[in-house]
Parts: structure tokens; C-alpha cells; sequence
């Protein structure tokens, strides 16, 4: 395992220990079939700046307005991050220091509201994050955090956005999700936001990268602020980003990030995120988006012909929520069964689910990071089929074998498209 391409004597890790996970790690991924919609696989280029002598570096503070000395390199690290995702995401300002999604949108927050404000976010049951307003977060415990969801068809219950902004006044109405298949509509969300003389702050952390193919919609136009992290269908490091076009909010931002939220960026991270941006800037980078929600509309379709429910019925991104109501396993067992069967994905609760989020009715399924090994149409068919296979028959007799059979058949397909060959 060379491929870090940071150091060429071989021993990148002589802590054998860890050195071991590592590579156990690799040959994970290589050898199975990859459907956690929030993951990817980063190109070799950017895994190799995540590992450089960048990380050394304390650059507290912002290009040109550093803390300390010695920032001259990573200062040009950061503009060439900051330039990129500005042209990928046609806006004027980015901060591209937040560690994380959730510290950006903390970050957001600190920004725009103080303690006890109240906001409107898509409920943690209905498809939205954590950060977006639920309990055991900061953004439920230090704001009001008010929680709108999706209609019986599975879709965002427009109407009742407006009308709890009506009886709430929010100071801020946050648009996004982590499991929503479905366009979001951020005109209507401005209007609504507008209406109430709110700000409008959209999280695109799952749709970044089919946003810029043209794919899914951009809410530049119609966001205060947008959010993001890097490492989802973006495919970079892990990492979160804020954008905007106004200035005023730029600053503030930046004051929220550092020190508001953080501390010392991560200059390799930083160095990574440059990478990547370069790389979604390039023509492939909308060919391999295109193939994403192609496979994922191919998967969809496909687990539908074999009698599944899919929540809202399709897909318009590289995720779906499959709904398991009339199979007899839960998420929770279809997430354990799939794995043992070489297929990760992750349980997922469905609309108004009965099981607790431990168990769920659903799983999560995205074509984000078999994309990236250049799967196909026909593969994520197969796939389909293999899940359906294992889920349909679990608890009946033969099971274990079949499963194994499907084990083998996720390993044929996970070397015929080797991943960091
Ligand atoms: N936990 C991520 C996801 O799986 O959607 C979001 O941060």
C-alpha cells in the first residue's frame, strides 16, 4: 500500500498496529460493495495532501491575516481552495476552514442567531440532520429549534413550512436534508423565509456535487448562506465549507468560524480540499455526476420491479430510503444481513416510521462512491437484485448460503472495478 505518495521509502506507518488497520481498512473497501449515500472514495491525489507536512502548520486566522509566521504556503493553499470553490459553486465568498458539516453549520448558526433565537429545520425523522434542530444537539438545546416535515406522498410539506414560519417567526429557516430523495425547492423556501423576514440557510451537504454538474438545483441564487461538507458526492476530504454572496454575511462568517467555532484550520485538509475542487472543476467530474444519478435512479427503479417501496416513490439524487414495511426485517437487521452479504448502507428511518431510530423501517442506499469505481447501470442493477435476494428470504430455509452467495457475487463485482489499483 504506496499510494499515499507522501513519502517514498516504503515505511509510510512503522506502527504495525495501526499500520495493520490501515491496510485491513483498504482491503475493506476494496472488497465490498460501498452504498453509504454520505460516503465517496477520494482520488489518490487527495489522500495524498491529506497526509502531507501541512499539518504541521498553525495558520490561525485567514490568508494574508495569519496569527502566526510561516503561513506564506498554506496561505496559497487556502486562496487556490477558496478560488475553486467559488467558480464551482458561482458565488463570491467561501470559508473553506469548518472541520467538519456539523461545525460548519454550527459556525452558520453562531453567525446568524444568538442562544434562544428560534429556526425552522427539517425534523431528524423526516430526512434531516442532526445539526438541523434535533435534541441532543446545540442546535436543539441553545436555540428553539422548530421542526417542519414531509407530507404522506413522502414529499416537504411546503404549506406547513410557511405556516410554522407564520406562527414562529424565525430568525432563520434552514433547507436541506440527509435523507431526502427528492429536489428541494429553494425558491419557495426564499419566499417563505422572505415572508417572515428570516434569513434562508440551505445545508447541501449530500446533493454538493450533482449541484455543481447542473444536476440537482443550486440554491446560490436564492440562500443567505449555504453550507457543505467535501467529502460526499463532492469527493474530497472530509470537510465542511460555507458559501455566500454577500459580504456583510462573508464577515460575519468568518468571525463565526475562527475563533467563534474553531481554532487552528487544518491546513492539510485545506491543502485536500484545493485537490478536489480542482478535480470537480474538470469535464470528467460532471460525466462521473451524471453516471451517480443515472445508477441511482437504475437502482431505485429496479428495487421497485422487485416489489419495494422506495420513500416518495423515486429518486432525483444518488440516495433513496427504501421502505422495508412489508419484508420481514427492520433497518437495523437488513443494515447487519447486507453487510454479511458484502453490501454497506445504513438503517434509516422511513416517514412516520413506528420503530424507534435504533431498529428503523428503512435503509439508506446512494451510488455516490460505486460510481467512483465505475459501476454501472447494470452493476447498481445487480445490486438491486442482490438486496432484494438477501432481505426477501432472510429467516427462511437456506438463508445462510444464499447470503453467501450474494458475498460472493458483491466480491466478483468489487474486482472486476479495482479501487486504488
Ligand atoms: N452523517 C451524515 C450522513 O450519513 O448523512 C451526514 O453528516
Amino acid at each position: 500500500m504506496t499510494f499515499n505518495g507522501y513519502f517514498s521509502d516504503g515505511n509510510e506507518l512503522a506502527d504495525k498496529e495501526v499500520f495493520d488497520a490501515i491496510r485491513s481498512e483498504l482491503t475493506r473497501q476494496q472488497d465490498q460493495i460501498e452504498l453509504i449515500a454520505s460516503e465517496n472514495f477520494a482520488s489518490k491525489e487527495v489522500i495524498a495532501a491529506l497526509g502531507c507536512v501541512m499539518t504541521n502548520k498553525y495558520a490561525e486566522g485567514y490568508p494574508s491575516r495569519r496569527y502566526y509566521s510561516g503561513c506564506s504556503c498554506v496561505d496559497v493553499a487556502e486562496n487556490i481552495a477558496i478560488e475553486r470553490v467559488c467558480k464551482l459553486f458561482n458565488c463570491k465568498y467561501a470559508n473553506v476552514q469548518p472541520h467538519s458539516g456539523a461545525q460548519a453549520n454550527l459556525s452558520v448558526f453562531y453567525a446568524l442567531m444568538s442562544p434562544g433565537d428560534t429556526f425552522l429545520g427539517m425534523g431528524l425523522d423526516m430526512g434531516g440532520h442532526l445539526t438541523h434542530g434535533a435534541t441532543p444537539t446545540i442546535s436543539g438545546k441553545w436555540f428553539k429549534s422548530i421542526s417542519y416535515g414531509i407530507n404522506e406522498d413522502g414529499l416537504i410539506d411546503y404549506d406547513n413550512v410557511q405556516k410554522l414560519a407564520e406562527e414562529h417567526n424565525p430568525k432563520l429557516i434552514l433547507a436541506g436534508a440527509s435523507s431526502y430523495s427528492r429536489k428541494i425547492d429553494f425558491k419557495r423556501f426564499r419566499e417563505i423565509a422572505d415572508s417572515v423576514g428570516a434569513y434562508l440557510f440551505v445545508d447541501i451537504a449530500h446533493y454538493a456535487g450533482l449541484v455543481v454538474a447542473g444536476l440537482y438545483p443550486s440554491p446560490m441564487e436564492h440562500a443567505h448562506v449555504v453550507s457543505s461538507t467535501t467529502h460526499k458526492t463532492l469527493r474530497g476530504p472530509r470537510g465542511g465549507i460555507i458559501l455566500t454572496n454577500d459580504e456583510v454575511l462573508a464577515k460575519k462568517i468568518n468571525s463565526a468560524v475562527f475563533p467563534g467555532v474553531q481554532g487552528g484550520p487544518q491546513m492539510h485538509s485545506i491543502a485536500a480540499k484545493a485537490v478536489a475542487f480542482g478535480e470537480a472543476l474538470r469535464p470528467e467530474f460532471k460525466e462521473y455526476a451524471k453516471k451517480v444519478l443515472e445508477n441511482s435512479i437504475a437502482m431505485a427503479k429496479r428495487l421497485k420491479e422487485n416489489g419495494l417501496d422506495i420513500v416518495s416513490g423515486k429518486t432525483e439524487c444518488h440516495m433513496s430510503i427504501v421502505d422495508l414495511t412489508k419484508l420481514s426485517v427492520t433497518g437495523k437487521i437488513a443494515s447487519l444481513e447486507l453487510e454479511e452479504a458484502g453490501i454497506t448502507c445504513n438503517k434509516n428511518a422511513i416517514p412516520f416510521d413506528k420503530l424507534p431510530p435504533t431498529k428503523t423501517s428503512g435503509i439508506r442506499i446512494g451510488s455516490a462512491a460505486m460510481s467512483t469505481r465505475n459501476f454501472g447501470v447494470s452493476e447498481f442493477q445487480k445490486i438491486a437484485d442482490m438486496i432484494y435476494t438477501v432481505l426477501s428470504n432472510y429467516g427462511k430455509s437456506g438463508y445462510d448460503d444464499l447470503r453467501q452467495r450474494v458475498r460472493g457475487e458483491a466480491l466478483e463485482l468489487c474486482r472486476a472495478y479495482p479501487l486504488y489499483k
